[in-house]
């Protein structure tokens, strides 16, 4: 099922001018709401009225991650707070996470965007959607929400974890879609099979799976586990969160809903503008947000576009799934994590060094992070009680800051092998293929 039509289906030459106009509308709004951006525009020497054609985007500063921790918390916002209606949030490089806002219509927009993601993958009002994303500030949970909400679907918002209540629910409730993140799909897959559960005598028949990378391998094992059609579905909670591009049954690329998000591939080096097929560093200008609109924001996902009609009767771009970061970010259990979040943290410790590794495994379909750091130099680590204490705070320290339980093995001074060049902090041993 298409649901919207008139958007999703739109010829180029309609959608281009749409484009253009709320292009034009937001660059204005941005340029007059949001202080820190005109500052930008102006230290660039470029009005709003320089922009007369789509192509002309390349004249207007981008926005980075360093920019949001610069207005920490609030300062990009483009409305007082008695027009924000939802606060959501994803981790900043450092202590201070990203918070963004919606009006709400922003909230409107969001639905409309996973619903039409929820309708690629065939679903509708009559099926019940099954949200094991995250909920709270991870827009994972709410945007699926919002999306079947949208869509007119009944929700089932379980939230993650607890795996034998989730298929529990699945069984007795009946969950047509399921919504959480791959390598969580993947779980989930293998407990049916623990638990001897034949996946056709499941409901479920499709799933929309993102906010981490994945491959058509790890797709491939998701489908058959659950006997399902597994989709992929992109975004992130600076551009609203989930529901930016989902990919459609005919899985070529996933279909960005470009009359609300503008999307850009730069080259990551010249930040220069490359045409549709390169493989570049993804920009997104928000078209309709008001709470905290975002123009030229640097995602820092590697992919590609894809120009052309799908077989699947859509008009809109696609992008490729995403092959990497043009920066450090890592996604463990669905959480973005910096290693210099760590490195904020170790840093509070007189009793450490800055030597550290931090190591990224998948056993069993699950992450698990693990940091290895020095003690000082003339420390002496067989006190057991000393290194147990120090690992109760290290832990307690990073779980505030990360989010996430992070294991800490602590090394004698001079154990791990010093740079020579890049220090390299961190080691993924996660195998996506
Ligand atoms: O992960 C939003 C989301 C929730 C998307 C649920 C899909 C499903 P953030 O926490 O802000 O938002 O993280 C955004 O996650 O820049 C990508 O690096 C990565 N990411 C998101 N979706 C995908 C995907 C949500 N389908 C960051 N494939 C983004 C690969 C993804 N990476």
């Amino acid at each position: 099922m298409i649901w919207n039509k008139e958007m999703e289906c739109a010829d180029r030459e309609t959608m281009r001018a749409l484009q253009l106009e709320r292009l034009q509308e937001t660059v204005k709004y941005e340029y007059e709401h949001v202080p820190h951006y005109a500052a930008k525009m102006d230290k660039a020497g470029v009005k709003p009225e320089d922009i007369v054609t789509l192509e002309d985007i390349a004249l207007l500063p981008f926005i980075n991650k360093e920019d949001l921790a610069e207005n920490y918390p609030t300062g990009l916002f483009a409305q007082p707070m008695e027009n924000i209606v939802r606060i959501q949030s994803s981790s900043g490089t450092t202590g201070k996470p990203k918070i963004i806002g919606y009006t709400k219509g922003d909230m409107e927009d969001w639905g409309e965007a996973v619903a039409r993601g929820l309708a690629m993958c065939g679903a509708g009002p009559n099926d019940t959607v099954h949200v094991a994303y995250g909920y709270g500030l991870f827009t994972g949970g709410l945007g699926a929400h919002a999306g079947a909400e949208t869509l007119g679907a009944t929700v089932l918002p379980m939230s993650t974890g607890n795996t034998a209540r989730q298929i529990m629910f699945m069984q007795d409730m009946k969950s047509d879609i399921l919504c959480c993140t791959p390598s969580y799909a993947l779980t989930i897959a293998e407990a049916v099979e623990r638990a001897g559960i034949d996946p056709a005598d499941l409901q479920i028949r499709a799933g929309l799976f993102g906010a981490e990378p994945w491959t058509q391998s790890m797709r491939e094992k998701i489908e058959k586990g659950l006997g399902i059609r597994a989709h992929d579905i992109y975004g992130l909670t600076e551009i609203t969160g989930p529901g930016v591009a989902t990919s459609c049954e005919a899985n070529n690329g996933m279909h960005i809903q470009e009359d609300l998000f503008y999307p850009e591939i730069v080259d990551p080096n010249t930040l220069k503008p490359l045409p549709p097929g390169e493989t570049g560093e993804l920009v997104f200008t928000t078209l309709k947000k008001r709470g905290v609109p975002m123009v030229r924001y640097r995602t820092r996902d590697i992919c590609y576009l894809m120009e052309g009609k799908c077989s699947c009767g859509r008009t809109s771009v696609r992008m490729s799934r995403v092959f990497g970061r043009t920066d450090d970010m890592l996604i463990v259990k669905g959480v973005n994590v910096f290693p210099s979040q760590v490195e904020t943290v170790i840093a509070k410790f007189n009793e450490l060094t800055l030597n550290y590794k931090i190591l990224v495994d998948r056993k069993g379909g699950s992450d698990s992070i693990e940091l290895m750091v020095e003690f000082a130099e003339g420390l002496i680590i067989d006190d057991i009680d000393f290194v147990e204490n120090m690992r109760k705070r290290v832990e307690h320290a990073l779980r505030e800051i990360l989010q996430i339980g992070c294991k800490v093995r602590f090394l004698n001074a001079g154990t791990l092998p010093r740079s020579e060049g890049k220090a390299v902090r961190v080691e993924d041993r996660r195998k996506y293929e």
